[in-house]
């Protein structure tokens, strides 16, 4: 099954969290990595003060369940020494499971499309950037999608990991 990852950080050198999680995603067994995206700095979405996040989309290649596939993403999560004080607060390392496949899944601790993602730029613009072509399940065409989206003060860096 193909799946598509985002991935978030604004503590502790977020660049290298972002490094540091495509490596260790891509070691763990029933995993491959087909793509990861540039990495993009955006304002945090929120009004609350906190620094700016580095966001990246990854896609891979599984044969994980959808709960098993989560449950070794909060494991990376974890390794990586996440700090996370409060829901929407500052974070080392956020790892979402963006899709799987062009499944629809609502499981308590998981659902895919993940909520939010078709409407936050930090997601959609490096999504299209590795999936140009994608649907979105119960949401159409990323597209369309990113072409409603504004880009939030979005900005693509030049930085490749
Ligand atoms: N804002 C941005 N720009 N990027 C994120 O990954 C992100 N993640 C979050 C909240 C706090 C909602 N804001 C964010 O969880």
């Amino acid at each position: 099954m193909i799946s598509y990852l985002g991935l978030g950080s604004n503590l502790e050198t977020p660049i290298e969290q972002l490094r540091d999680a495509r490596l260790a995603i891509a070691k763990i067994s029933g995993i491959e990595e087909i793509a990861f995206s540039s990495l993009y700095r955006s304002p945090p979405m929120d009004s609350r003060v906190q620094p700016d996040y580095i966001n990246a989309v990854m896609a891979i290649e599984t044969d994980l369940s959808p709960l098993k596939l989560l449950a070794v993403m909060q494991n990376v999560e974890n390794e990586q020494g996440r700090v996370r004080k409060e829901r929407w607060g500052a974070r080392t390392l956020d790892i979402d499971i963006l899709l799987f496949g062009d499944e629809i899944l609502n499981f308590p601790e998981l659902c895919v499309p993940h909520y939010g993602m078709t409407e936050r730029a930090f997601v959609l613009y490096p999504l299209a950037e590795i999936a140009p072509n994608l649907t979105i399940p119960k949401y159409g065409k990323l597209t369309d999608l990113v072409n409603r989206c504004p880009l939030d003060g979005l900005e693509r860096l030049s930085d490749v990991i």
